[in-house]
């Protein structure tokens, strides 16, 4: 285990998207030179940044597909040994009571494109998926050469958004084996399906297992959306896009009739391949999916429940200029976060509209500080006693990691806690024990510890 140090990144690096992208991918990761970023003695606040235009930004969702295909295709230029990582931000040490430092300790490397991580209740194993197709363990710190699920035949992968995105392992996992995956085939379109590990060899999955659990036609390549998970109430939970192009230009944020743009809830326990729960919001409604828990999502790529809190944390990718993180009551049915209508706290496209019933973000950021917002996790783990209760998130393209705590009404104590050079943040990821991990397009896995 090697304790990555040091960061450079220019501040405002991020405005273009993915120039920068490639200016980090070059120049930053491989070079221990460059603009120093220095913070002041206390946490940073985050503030909107000025009004500014962006031009080659605003014509669609090019770039940001574009900067994430240029990061993942060089994700395999990841500069080795002589890569520096990143460290904690200067003045966010351990002083009189402050906030604990932390730092980013690689765990593994030489993964492709590890877009999501992920382990069983009570198991100690970690379980990383590459968007290829695969499903990679690190078991005892050691990465298996053998993975635990390849599915690359059946995975399409080729465009930027597209691919094996996310697994999720069925609470019960450790008596019935059942897994479930998120990728888009090779037309593009997302599949659910549900695998069974080995009984014989708990570190293989059976690839003939597979079960079709659901299917959603895709209309562009992006906005896939990506992660499921299982909620609290032991129900599994969708993450989808609005299907893609920019703009919304078929309205499915807004549409209750379609899958796309929403967060979906279904119950794999019951019905076969799964059945809708009597409690979500549009059961029985004419010409609505009983399969959606919540709409108004643009590309939900990360979302995360605080069971602690019965808190469910969305972070929604942005279209021109801003991106955002919504906390609502987890049990709170039917929520509209407001895509197309806004984006992010702005009406979308500009101008005014009506706000009624919206969910407004607690937190977003503009393109001046980055391009593309990568949820994370509320921490719960024991390894930083400070950062327990705070929500991680990054951004994809200027690389930062940082933290907020929600007290119920907004998000305060809000902390940088990695300035960038780890690469392009594609996911985070939690272990059984709750400690949290970061995935980056350079291959590697990093462990969030406290720094010594
Ligand atoms: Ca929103």
């Amino acid at each position: 285990m090697r304790a990555a140090a040091g960061a450079t990144r220019a501040r405002g690096a991020g405005r273009r998207g993915r120039h920068y992208c490639k200016y980090l991918s070059h120049n930053h990761l491989c070079r221990s030179e460059g603009a120093v970023r220095t913070g002041s003695a206390q946490p940073t606040t985050m503030r909107p940044s000025r009004t500014r235009v962006i031009p080659h930004r605003r014509r669609s969702h090019a770039p940001r597909s574009r900067a994430l295909a240029l990061a993942l295709t060089l994700s395999a230029l990841a500069c080795g040994d002589s890569m520096i990582g990143p460290r904690t931000r200067p003045g966010n040490g351990n002083g009189n009571g402050g906030p604990q430092a932390v730092r980013l300790a690689e765990v593994a490397s030489g993964l492709t494109s590890p877009v999501h991580l992920a382990a069983p209740p009570g198991d100690a194993r970690l379980f990383v998926v590459e968007k290829p197709g695969r499903i990679r363990i690190i078991q005892n710190g050691d990465l298996l050469p053998t993975p635990f699920l390849d599915i690359a035949s059946k995975v399409g992968s080729t465009r930027s958004e597209r691919g094996l995105l996310s697994v999720a392992f069925h609470p019960d996992y450790a008596s019935n084996r059942r897994f479930y995956v998120n990728y888009t085939d090779r037309s593009g379109n997302t599949r659910i399906e549900q695998y069974t590990a080995s009984a014989a060899d708990p570190n293989r999955a059976d690839e003939a297992s597979a079960k079709l659990i659901l299917t959603v036609e895709q209309p562009y390549d992006n906005h896939n959306g990506g992660l499921l998970l299982f909620g609290p109430d032991g129900m599994l939970y969708i993450g989808m896009g609005d299907g893609g192009s920019g703009g919304d230009p078929l309205g499915h944020g807004q549409n209750k009739g379609t899958l796309l743009g929403a967060l979906l809830r279904i119950d794999v326990d019951r019905g076969d391949p799964y059945a809708i729960p009597p409690d979500n919001p549009y059961v029985g409604e004419a010409g609505a999916r009983g399969e959606i828990w919540a709409l108004g999502l643009r590309n939900p790529w990360r979302f995360a429940f605080d069971p602690q809190t019965n808190r469910l944390y969305v972070a929604d990718v942005g279209q021109n200029r801003y991106e955002e993180i919504n906390v609502v009551d987890a049990r709170a049915p039917g929520l509209n976060y407001g895509w197309n209508i806004m984006e992010g706290a702005h009406c979308y496209p500009g101008g005014s509209c009506d706000r009624s019933g919206l969910v407004l973000p607690v937190l977003e950021y503009t393109h001046d500080d980055g391009c593309s917002v990568t949820g994370g996790l509320v921490y719960r783990g024991a390894a930083i006693p400070s950062l327990v209760g705070h929500y991680l998130y990054a951004d994809y393209c200027a690389g930062w990691i940082r933290s907020f705590r929600y007290d119920g009404a907004a998000a305060t104590d809000e902390r940088e806690l990695v300035a960038g050079g780890a690469g392009n943040i594609l996911s985070f990821g939690q272990d059984a024990a709750g400690e949290v991990y970061v995935l980056s397009s350079n291959g590697r896995v990093y462990r969030i510890e406290a720094e010594e």
